[in-house]
């Protein structure tokens, strides 16, 4: 159905292994000190808190992929978040996974895509990074998992028994958007171009504006009556901004343009389920990052300046 849940799970995902230094596996509980549950919940949600996911034992059971680090680590997460997600999804809130770093992605959108296969609505993700995760174990240069998200999500190849016997559900690279892209590695980028992916990158964001990208990704959505979730890398945001990650690349989005892509989702009605990930307090400068990644939340929960609606006059390039 279509009316928007009023209740939302929160799930810390303290992963870090599929990053390039320590530090995401703090995230959660920065962004509950920043005060996510307090904020949503002045927003008229209910918020459950269901604490951080822990795994079992990781336990080297299987292949592993060459030029993968942390391979049986991942997987393990994967598999256990897959499941939560899932169930999380079936209780009707609204989960957000507070990451740790964006390997986490695996699980949670492929999670969530499983519940919304069952009620035979598409779900595309929207990929708010500056990076495009789209390697593979062919493709990537540092092996880190966290580049990989992505492509994985897609259903490349060289990753396939990641999630043992749980389905694979994926999405096509048709339902995948990303937007402030402006780091990707050479055969990630040969590959993207093969798929035939969406990508707003930096450039575009600097000559159309966020708004009018932002709108084609919903048309797109509402075109297929789909559903969206939204995995936000904080390494969107320029480094200026949001200092408190481990792979700040230069000339990222404003503080406004960050807001304004999350206003014009909550608008859309269309989010059912969020990532944030890439925070890393150890690096962050007096909670700053956290801060901002959790009144970027409230933007997409429905925090406004004024309650009047703002009439949109983005037009849609010919791309
Ligand atoms: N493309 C690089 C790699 O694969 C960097 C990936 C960085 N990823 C994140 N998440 N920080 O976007 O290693
Ligand atoms: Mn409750
Ligand atoms: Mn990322
Ligand atoms: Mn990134």
């Amino acid at each position: 159905d279509d009316s928007r849940p009023s209740r939302i799970a929160l799930l810390g995902v303290p992963i870090e292994i599929g990053a390039s230094q320590p530090g995401p596996l703090m995230g959660p509980d920065a962004l509950r000190t920043a005060g996510i549950a307090r904020l949503l919940e002045q927003l008229d949600f209910h918020v459950d808190d269901h604490g951080n996911l822990t795994i079992p034992a990781v336990v080297a059971d299987g292949p592993v992929p060459d030029n993968t680090k942390f391979y049986d680590e991942v997987k393990t997460w994967t598999r256990a978040l897959s499941e939560r997600a899932y169930w999380l999804a079936h209780s009707g809130a609204i989960p957000i996974f507070m990451g740790g770093d964006h390997s986490l992605s695996m699980g949670s959108i492929n999670g969530v895509a499983r519940y919304w296969q069952e009620k035979g609505r598409p779900l595309f993700a929207l990929w708010v990074d500056a990076h495009t995760d789209y390697n593979t174990p062919a493709t990537t240069i540092t092996g880190n998992m966290h580049g990989m998200s992505a492509a994985f999500l897609c259903g490349e190849d060289g990753l396939d028994n990641l999630l043992g016997g749980l389905p694979r559900a994926s999405i096509p690279p048709e339902q995948l958007d990303f937007i402030g892209t402006r780091s990707v590695d050479p055969l990630e980028r040969k590959l993207l171009r093969q798929r035939n992916i969406s990508i707003a990158d930096m450039r575009q964001i600097d000559e159309f504006g966020v708004a009018v990208l932002t709108r084609r990704v919903i048309e797109r959505v509402r075109a297929k009556n789909g559903v969206l979730h939204v995995s936000f890398d904080v390494d969107f945001l320029d480094p200026e901004v949001a200092p408190g990650v481990g792979t700040t690349v230069p000339g990222g989005a404003t503080y406004r343009e960050a807001h304004l892509i999350m206003e014009l989702l909550h608008d859309s009605g269309l989010v059912r389920s969020l990532d944030i990930v890439e925070l890393n307090p150890f690096l962050d400068e007096r909670g700053r990052t956290a801060r901002i990644a959790v009144e970027l939340i409230g933007s997409l929960f429905g925090l406004q300046i004024t309650d009047r609606q703002t009439p949109s006059n983005a037009v849609l390039p010919e791309m």
